[in-house]
C-alpha cells in the first residue's frame, strides 16, 4: 500500500534543501519554461500551453517547417516579439547568486530558448535546446545573432538567399554535441542537482536527472506542482521559483 508521503511544510523542505546546497562543492541546475513564467513567458504544457490550437510538439518539428514554414515562423516570431518585452525574474537572479558563490563549480543547463539566464548575468550556461536570438541558414548553415528584432515570415540568408530557420532544437532533432556532452558531465559530477520549472517530460533533457542520481547527487526540485521529476527528488519545494529560489539562497 503506497502511503501518501505527508507533504512536509515548505519551511522544513527549504531547511533540508539549504543544508544539501550548502554541503555541495559542485552544483548543476536544469531549468525549464517554469522559471521564465514569472517573467511573463507562457509555458508549454500549462493551461496556456497551446499556441493558436497547436501543441509545441506539432509546430517545433522539421516536418512542420517543411510543410508550412510560414506557420512555423509565425510561431517563432511571436515568441521573439514576446521576448523583447520581458526581463529576468528573481528566480533567474537567485541562480546568478549561486554561481557567484561557486564559480566554475556551477553549471546551468537550460531547456529554455529565451536566453533570460544570460540576461540575468549567468555565465556558464548550456542552452541545450538552442536559442530564439539566433537563426541558422538551411542552405549554407551560417548562424547569425538576431536578438529579438522582428523578422519577416520567411527570412532569407543575406549570403546565399537560403531560407533561415530558428537556431533551436526541434523534436526529432539531435541536441548539439557541444552543449549536450558538458551537460551530461556536469549532471554526473555534481553533488547537488537543482531541477527548476520543468515538467521533465522532454528527453533526453529529463534524463539528466538520472545522470545526476547515478553520479550520487542529491536532487532538489523547485516547481509549482509535482512533476515527472518529483519521485526522483530528495526534496521537492512547491511554489513559484521566483519566490522559492531567493528564499533558498537566504538560508544558505
Ligand atoms: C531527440 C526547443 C534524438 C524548441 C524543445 C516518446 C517518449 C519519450 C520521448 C519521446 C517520445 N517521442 C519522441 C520522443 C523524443 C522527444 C520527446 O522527448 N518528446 C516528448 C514531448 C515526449 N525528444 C526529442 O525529439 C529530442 N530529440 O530525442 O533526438 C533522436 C534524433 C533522431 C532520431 C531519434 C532520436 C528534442 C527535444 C527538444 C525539443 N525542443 N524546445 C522551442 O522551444 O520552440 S522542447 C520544449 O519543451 C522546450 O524546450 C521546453 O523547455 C521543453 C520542456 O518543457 P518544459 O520546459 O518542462 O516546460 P513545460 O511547460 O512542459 O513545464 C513547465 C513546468 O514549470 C511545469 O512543471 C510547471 O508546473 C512549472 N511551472 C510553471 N510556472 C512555474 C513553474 N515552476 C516554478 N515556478 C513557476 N512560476
Ligand atoms: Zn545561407
Amino acid at each position: 500500500m503506497h502511503h501518501p508521503v505527508e507533504p512536509e511544510s515548505l519551511d522544513a523542505s527549504l531547511t533540508k534543501a539549504a543544508a544539501i546546497l550548502r554541503a555541495a562543492k559542485r552544483v548543476a541546475v536544469l531549468t525549464g519554461a517554469g522559471i521564465s513564467a514569472e517573467s511573463g513567458l507562457a509555458t508549454f504544457r500549462g493551461a496556456g500551453g497551446l499556441w493558436e490550437g497547436h501543441r509545441v510538439e506539432e509546430v517545433a518539428t522539421p516536418r512542420a517547417f517543411q510543410r508550412d514554414p510560414t506557420l512555423v515562423w509565425r510561431f517563432y516570431n511571436l515568441r521573439r516579439a514576446n521576448l523583447a518585452t520581458v526581463k529576468p525574474n528573481p528566480g533567474h537572479d537567485a541562480l546568478v547568486d549561486i554561481e557567484k558563490r561557486l564559480g566554475d563549480q556551477f553549471t546551468l543547463i537550460t531547456q529554455n530558448v529565451d536566453s533570460l539566464h544570460y540576461a540575468a548575468g549567468s555565465k556558464n550556461v548550456l542552452e541545450i535546446h538552442g536559442a530564439l536570438r539566433r537563426v541558422r541558414c538551411t542552405r549554407c548553415t551560417r548562424i547569425t545573432e538576431r536578438g529579438t528584432e522582428a523578422l519577416p515570415d520567411l527570412p532569407r540568408c543575406d549570403k546565399c538567399d537560403g531560407l533561415l530557420r530558428p537556431d533551436v532544437v526541434w523534436f526529432e532533432e539531435e541536441l548539439p554535441k557541444d552543449v549536450w556532452r558538458p551537460a551530461v558531465e556536469a549532471a554526473y559530477q555534481c553533488h547537488c542537482f537543482l531541477v527548476v520549472g520543468t515538467s521533465a517530460v522532454v528527453f533526453p533533457a529529463a534524463w539528466l536527472i538520472e545522470a545526476a542520481k547515478n553520479g550520487g547527487a542529491k536532487v532538489i526540485e523547485v516547481n509549482l506542482e509535482r512533476s515527472a521529476a518529483s519521485d526522483r527528488a530528495d526534496v521537492v519545494l512547491l511554489g513559484p521559483s521566483g519566490a522559492t529560489l531567493p528564499e533558498l539562497i537566504k538560508r544558505l
